[in-house]
């Protein structure tokens, strides 16, 4: 017998570009490419960027041989030329634990270009944080303990401190099984962290009832810190939903809104999904359908505020809502 979880709709203040056509895909590349997706943009030195992580060599049995970090560029945020090279291999970690790196994320902090990405290692899944000055060659800052990932950083010191969002995955001290939160740490340097609180729990999402974490980093407004975050729930009843053999996932994207001052406080937070899988490349087509995964969120001077979001492993695709409307959702009257 099949238990169905309920249906979920993305909230009516989105808007999908090209009617939910990928701004990015496989299609798209110059190189060997299988699923382009779960991509950082940022506006940097009057330009769009976009890091994306590139899946590619299908081993026929659920997962990928290689993976890179790829990089490309935009005068409009919808149209994208690609870089010809990879912009970061695990072999450009210099760190023989390391296989994998991928999920970046990008934040502009003065001027300086900052990334956050996943690492796979033979030890377990760390959270890298880099600085590039050029957008060709990097410098890792740090590499969180096991098990992490999903990490953003804020624009912006508050209090004096960077900060950041992310997502540790406990087992054992969780009874075994996904049931993972966000958190929020702090750092004088980029280098060193601590002060951690928790920030989201994920029973306080009506939508997830299996982990949360950290989607684009937040942007700044009069009503507080825009916060995106991925929410999951699991239905042990699905079956093939994409390319192996079982996936019982859905991702959705939610929202939430963090005091300007103290972002350890949500001062509101929107009990439904912004973004839920409806479209034929979120609910069909693809590598792992049913997974939306929020990673770049860019507010223009007209208010409208631009979304990001990897399509069921295989795509990046953009949305839109207007910044007021977001802020509404989080604070209802
Ligand atoms: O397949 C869905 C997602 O699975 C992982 O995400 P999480 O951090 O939630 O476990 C990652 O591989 C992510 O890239 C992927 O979209």
């Amino acid at each position: 017998m099949s238990i169905m979880l309920p249906e979920l709709k993305s909230s009516t203040v989105i808007k999908r570009v090209n009617q939910g056509e990928p701004v990015l895909s496989s299609k798209d590349m110059p190189y060997e490419a299988d699923c382009i997706f779960n991509a950082g943009v940022v506006k940097y030195k009057d330009k769009y960027v976009m890091a994306f992580r590139n899946d590619y060599d299908y081993n026929g049995k659920g997962g990928f041989r290689k993976c890179f970090i790829g990089l490309a560029f935009s005068n409009d945020g919808v149209k994208w030329d690609i870089n010809k090279e990879p912009f970061l291999t695990s072999a450009d970690i210099h760190d023989p634990d390391v296989t994998r790196v991928y999920d970046p994320r990008l934040t502009v902090i003065d001027d300086v270009c900052y990334l956050c990405f996943a690492v796979d290692t033979r030890h377990g899944v760390r959270g890298g944080i880099a600085v590039t000055k050029d957008l060709k060659t990097i410098e890792v800052l740090s590499l969180t303990a096991p098990d992490n990932r999903n990490m953003v950083l804020f624009p912006e010191k508050i209090g004096g401190n960077y900060v950041r969002l992310e997502r540790p995955f406990p087992v054992y001290s969780r009874g075994g099984i996904d049931r993972f939160d966000t958190w929020i740490s702090f750092s004088p340097d980029l280098r060193y962290w601590g002060d951690t609180k928790l920030l989201l729990a994920v029973e306080q999402v009506p939508f997830a009832n299996d982990k949360i974490g950290p989607g684009a980093p937040p942007i700044k407004t009069k009503a507080g810190w825009l916060t995106l975050f991925h929410a999951v729930d699991i239905d042990r009843t699905r079956g093939k939903n994409g390319w192996e053999e079982k996936w019982q996932k859905r991702y959705c994207a939610g929202i939430m809104l963090l005091d300007l001052k103290d972002p350890t406080k949500i001062i509101g937070l929107y009990k439904e999904p912004l973004i839920a899988p409806e479209t034929r490349y979120e609910t069909e087509e693809g590598y792992r359908t049913n997974v939306i995964f929020p990673g770049g969120m860019i507010l223009e001077d007209n208010g409208e505020v631009k979304i990001y979001y990897g399509a069921s492993d295989t795509i990046e695709c953009l949305a839109t809502a207007n910044v007021d409307e977001l802020i509404a959702l989080c604070l209802p009257c």
